[in-house]
């Protein structure tokens, strides 16, 4: 499948494994590779999503718990949701998409991942398969050094920060979450903490937010795994990639937004999809 102009981009609704291959040449070939993630990456380690059939919007809306205004009206409501969240990551693993995901990072120093998850299993998929590559473990040419950075675009709901003066306890801390009195408070002004990630309605780390651009329009190549694109300014990435004249995978398992102006749209599971689009960095050929 080459880059192809506009003409030739449409949505090649190509099923699963079978045609992988069609696109893995593209994507090793890339000069500069910019991923985007969204839920749908973690849910192959059973973190619930948020739009897809029994997502967590399902039973409740944005709006009543993911808002600064929400957390104004009744912060213990929206810390008992959070804390649940919070408590299901730290049960889940990164899944083989994640580790995919990861070894591409290590294998290419022009690969950029930005994501709109809060769960922190991107970092967490990075730090066991650098460490198994440094064992020997797994194959991949980067040794040592500072791991790549992952662009969380919506913050980390494992760290909590202070409503008042933004100071952040990057520890997770289990929130009783039963009264007000039992929130969790700073330690230095005393005001409430809360989950340290971006609500409906609040501005993203602009500095985050640039970097994510700024790779995305320097990438000839973006794949988008696991969002709905539905959310901004997030899923305004993968256009800033079109826009430069770069070409759009993505790998979902139904129809966004995005898919008719995809180059190709490989439908299935992201952890069946991932290690075999990013195979090359597994074997650790030149190629990729
Ligand atoms: C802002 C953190 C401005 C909290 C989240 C109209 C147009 C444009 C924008 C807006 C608009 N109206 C309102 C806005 C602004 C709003 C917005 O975009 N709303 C949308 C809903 C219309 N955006 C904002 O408010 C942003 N801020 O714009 O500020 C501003 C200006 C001035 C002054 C002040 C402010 C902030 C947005 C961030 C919100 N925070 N999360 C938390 O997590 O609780 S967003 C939330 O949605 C999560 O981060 C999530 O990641 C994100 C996006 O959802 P997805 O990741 O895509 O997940 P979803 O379930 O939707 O989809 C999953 C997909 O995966 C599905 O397609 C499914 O098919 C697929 N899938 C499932 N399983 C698999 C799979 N695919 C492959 N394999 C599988 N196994
Ligand atoms: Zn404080």
């Amino acid at each position: 499948m080459d880059a192809g102009s506009p003409s030739t981009r449409r949505d090649e609704a190509l099923s699963d494994l079978a045609h992988v291959e069609a696109v893995r040449e593209l994507v090793s070939r890339a000069r500069g590779l910019v991923i985007l993630t969204g839920a749908g990456v973690s849910a192959d380690s059973g973190i619930p999503t948020f739009r897809s059939a029994g997502g967590l919007w399902g039973r409740h809306r944005p709006e009543d718990l993911a808002t600064p205004e929400a957390f104004a009206r009744d912060p213990r409501t929206v810390w008992a949701w959070y804390e649940e969240r919070r408590r299901g990551i730290l049960r889940s693993t990164p899944n083989p998409g994640h580790r995919a995901i990861a070894r591409a990072l290590l294998h290419r120093d022009d690969v950029t991942l930005v994501t709109q998850n809060v769960d922190g299993l991107h970092h967490r998929a990075l730090t066991e398969v650098a460490a198994d590559q440094r064992a020997g473990s797994d194959a991949g040419t980067r040794s040592g050094g500072a791991l790549p950075r992952v662009l969380e675009l919506h913050g980390n709901l494992l760290r909590s920060r202070c409503s008042e003066c933004g100071a952040v306890d990057a520890q997770y801390r289990e929130v009783d979450a039963q009264s007000i009195a039992t929130l969790p408070r700073c330690v230095s002004c005393d005001g409430l903490m809360r989950p340290d990630v971006v609500w409906f309605g609040e501005l993203l780390d602009q500095g985050v937010l640039a970097s994510a651009f700024e790779a995305a329009s320097a990438s000839e190549v973006c794949v988008v795994v696991g969002t709905s694109a539905v959310v901004y300014p997030a899923a305004g990435i993968p256009l800033a990639t079109l826009e430069a004249g770069g070409s759009l995978i993505q790998v979902n398992y139904e129809v966004t937004p995005l898919t008719t102006l995809c180059n190709c749209s490989l439908r299935g599971r992201s952890a069946d999809l991932l290690p075999a689009l990013f195979e090359a960095a597994r074997e650790g050929s030149d190629a990729f």
